[in-house]
């Protein structure tokens, strides 16, 4: 059994690619939960929904996250009412976009969940309702909550993940996260990690992607317990992340954005970093953080250039395991 710890629209690329080339009933994605909001009273996965789309290959492909073929006419109609909205209320946000056919999955999740459902259940549900073979999991039942301090109108404040990602489009300098809720918070998943043949840390933001699930209780000791194992694809290629603000989060948290960084960051959880042939120069660099180095093409412009990108991280997590017998 393969597992994939898993981000948004990254990691659900990556996966894609991996169900290609293995038996999807062998592969098991654990998703970050951070990123979940409620609004309009509903209740919104947007990682879980950004990978199960993919993999069902319904994702709008240029955006990376909503269904393909969107229409938004139930967005376009909030705006009526955002125009009354008393002050101080927060009915009728029209900040983050829900498309009409998505609407359908957050209705679903939403219902279910108040019937008692675990969240685990209803990914589930989803899953099997768009056909996948592959396991889905969110990374706990319980609620966390990504929480993001922001500079903003020269002080500090704290918001949550959506708001400073999509509200602010993660254009304000960031001083510090947190994970509300991660302490008491239970993993699903442990055992898929103990048990698996090769683990998987997807290309992600390592701080509020990946970051949430290794903040749960007993996940980096599993991970560290079988770190031969376990392979993780860097998001930063030549200094830069291929999407969204890790880059720049990184930097202003004190981390350095390179592969190196990112080799720091994992060294103590995972075998083997892939890094993409542009820091082809910097392999003695992250071998000197005590990982193995694979230098690949990790841009995953392609259906072909995935499907490869997959092929040598599993490769590279099997030699790993050889490594230790
Ligand atoms: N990202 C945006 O940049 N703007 C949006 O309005 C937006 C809406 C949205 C709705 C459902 C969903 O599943 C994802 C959505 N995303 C949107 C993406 C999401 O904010 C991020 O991709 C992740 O949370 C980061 O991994």
């Amino acid at each position: 059994m393969i597992t994939v710890l898993a981000g948004g629209i990254g990691a659900a690329r990556f996966l894609r690619g991996l169900l290609m080339t293995v038996d999807p009933s062998r592969v098991t994605a654990v998703v970050n939960t951070g990123d979940d909001t409620e609004l309009h009273g509903l209740s919104i996965s947007p990682d879980i929904d950004t990978v199960t789309y993919t993999a069902a290959g319904a994702i709008d492909p240029e955006r990376g996250w909503g269904l393909v073929d969107e229409s938004w006419t139930a967005m376009e109609n909030l705006a009526r009412y955002a125009a009354v909205r008393p002050a101080g209320s927060a009915a009728a946000p029209d900040w983050f976009n829900l498309g009409d056919r998505d609407l359908a999955t957050h209705f679903y999740r939403t219902a279910r969940l108040r019937e008692g459902a675990t969240l685990s259940e209803v990914t589930d549900e989803i899953a099997r309702a768009w056909g996948l073979a592959v396991r889905i999991v969110p990374m706990t039942d319980h609620r966390v909550r990504t929480m993001i301090d922001i500079v903003e109108d020269g002080g500090v404040t704290t918001v949550g993940f959506q708001e400073y990602f999509v509200k602010r489009r993660h254009a304000v300098p960031v001083t510090g996260i947190r994970f509300d809720g991660a302490n008491d918070a239970k993993p699903t998943f442990i055992e898929t990690i103990t048990s698996a043949e090769a683990v998987i840390i997807a290309p992600s933001n390592p701080l509020v992607s990946i970051g949430p699930i290794r903040a749960l209780d007993g996940v980096d000791h599993a991970l560290t317990a079988h770190r031969e194992r376990v392979v993780a694809i860097s998001p930063i290629v030549a200094g830069a992340a291929l999407k969204g603000p890790a880059d720049r989060m990184l930097a202003e948290l004190g981390f350095e954005a390179s592969v190196v960084g990112v080799a720091r960051m994992y060294a103590p959880v995972c075998g083997t970093l892939v890094i993409d042939e542009r820091d082809a120069a910097r392999r003695a660099e992250v071998e000197a953080c005590g990982v193995r180095c694979v230098v690949a093409d990790t841009v995953m412009r392609t259906p072909d250039v995935t499907r490869l990108l997959a092929d040598i991280t599993l490769t590279a997590a099997h030699e790993g395991a050889q490594h230790v017998r």
